[in-house]
């Protein structure tokens, strides 16, 4: 590490210190409570509403796949998003003649090998703004995003946003999505949670039907603010959370109603009128007049809610694990050292996926080389040497293609500290075989 000598000495004595307190700190469990979601500001997620208007206006009145409004409405969410520290992606892909754009943000953290997605479409109709039609969603979901950024949540899960092209098309742009993404990375996506018009003007609280858990996070959450919900009925395959179900993916999501008209019975359930709950669906109406502040401020927060929630704790691997939680000392700048496990009784190779979960305790990763040495000593790569500057800790699964080794003998991780002053140990190592 390149620090000053006298900062030096001090970063040490305080990593000493830490090294001695951290033994009587329990690890964190998946017992552990989550944390709580903070509340969304609806005037944040209005402010974006506003900005989805001015470029549908400056754009032929509408955000519809193919036209300009729709590449600007991208561009404005992908900047906000990379500000924030997102990793973003725009996949592009053709329909009907035309390029249409995805527009996928990562939360860098938490375990690859359990994602949990958000997504909403942010195309509208060629006929108007489609500012409840999917403007609400979009921008719902994006200040969710920000929120995730300012107030620093690292979540267990890996964190996920999707904003979808031509959705009002046929769902193409969620299709094209998950039609592309290899199956071993559709494996890794425990949920995915559709919003697709939750701001209406005359409002419904439907929660869709599709994965239990992903319901009961919804309807637990609104019943704790008494707010009375139904089941989605009419959802099945109406939006993009279908692409996802269509691929074995467990789904959610909220919906505040189209052109249905409310009943009498839920008026006097929700309040409003015995009208259609989005009067202005797919019309030129469908502005920032044509929203309910009360159903987006609740919707956002329903939202933050669950993704604090299905994200706060990994869900314990399945299949068989081998680890040795053994302590390791890292010889400062010096020979590598390493940690075994015995792996038996697994047939066959070993997986393309093998978790491989590290906790190593350092106070400057940047010095450290981490590798997997397979029984016949092939040697992959997990950190580089000089990666991950002063930063403290590795507590991370990675993921590699051992599928050309046998699984079954002595696998080592093995660790090299290649840089004076910082040392650590080697904390645990595991494998998870399916
Ligand atoms: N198809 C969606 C609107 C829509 C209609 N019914 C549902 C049910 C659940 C979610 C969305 C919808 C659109 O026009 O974008
Ligand atoms: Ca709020
Ligand atoms: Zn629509
Ligand atoms: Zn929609």
């Amino acid at each position: 590490m390149n620090l000053s000598a006298h900062r030096r000495a001090l970063v040490v004595a305080g990593a000493a210190l830490v090294g001695l307190l951290a033994g009587a700190v329990p690890a964190a469990t998946a017992e552990d409570a989550v944390a709580a979601a903070p509340d969304i500001p609806v005037a944040n997620v209005k402010q974006h509403l506003t900005d989805l208007q001015s470029i549908a206006s400056a754009n032929g009145g509408n955000r519809a796949h193919g036209r300009t409004g729709y590449r600007a409405s991208l561009d404005f969410v992908k900047a906000k998003l990379d500000a924030a520290g997102y990793t973003t992606t725009v996949q592009q892909f053709t329909s009907s003649g035309a390029t249409g754009y995805n527009l996928i943000a990562d939360w860098p953290g938490g375990d690859p090998n359990q994602v949990v997605m958000a997504g909403s479409h942010l195309d509208s109709v060629t006929s108007g703004p489609g500012i409840n039609d999917n403007g609400s969603g979009s921008a719902a979901i994006l200040e969710t995003a920000l929120a995730v950024a300012r107030t620093g949540y690292q979540p267990a899960k890996h964190l996920r946003f999707g904003w979808w092209g031509a959705e009002e098309l046929g769902l193409v742009g969620s299709k094209y999505y998950v039609n592309n993404l290899p199956a071993a990375e559709r494996a890794k996506i425990s949920g995915y949670l559709n919003f697709d018009m939750i701001g209406s003007p005359n409002p419904g609280y439907f929660v869709y039907d599709d994965d239990p858990a992903i319901e009961k996070t919804f309807k637990d959450h609104f019943a704790g603010l008494g707010v009375p919900t139904e089941i989605e009925t009419e959802g099945d395959g109406r939006s993009d959370h279908a692409s996802f179900k269509n691929a074995g993916i467990p789904v959610g999501g909220l919906f505040t109603g189209a052109s249905r008209t409310k009943t009498s019975a839920q008026v006097q359930k929700w309040g409003g009128t015995a009208t259609a709950f989005d009067r202005c669906y797919h019309s030129s109406c469908d502005t920032t007049a044509n929203i309910s502040d009360t159903a987006l401020d609740r919707n956002s927060d329903a939202i933050a809610h669950a993704v604090w929630t299905l994200t706060g704790t990994t869900t314990p691997p399945t299949g068989t694990v081998f680890e040795n939680t053994a302590d390791v000392s890292i010889p400062d700048n010096g020979a590598a050292v390493t940690s075994s496990v015995n792996v038996t009784g697994i047939t066959g190779n070993a997986p393309s996926s093998l978790p491989v979960a590290v906790n190593i305790v350092h106070t400057y990763i940047g010095d450290l080389q981490v590798q997997l040495v397979a029984p016949d000593g092939t040697a992959y790569t997990l950190k580089a040497y000089g990666t991950g500057g002063s930063a403290d800790n590795i507590n991370t699964t990675y993921t590699v293609n051992a599928s050309s080794e046998a699984a079954n003998g002595t696998w080592l991780l093995r660790v090299q500290d290649n840089a004076a002053i910082d040392t650590g140990y080697i904390n645990s190592f595991r494998l998870t075989f399916p």
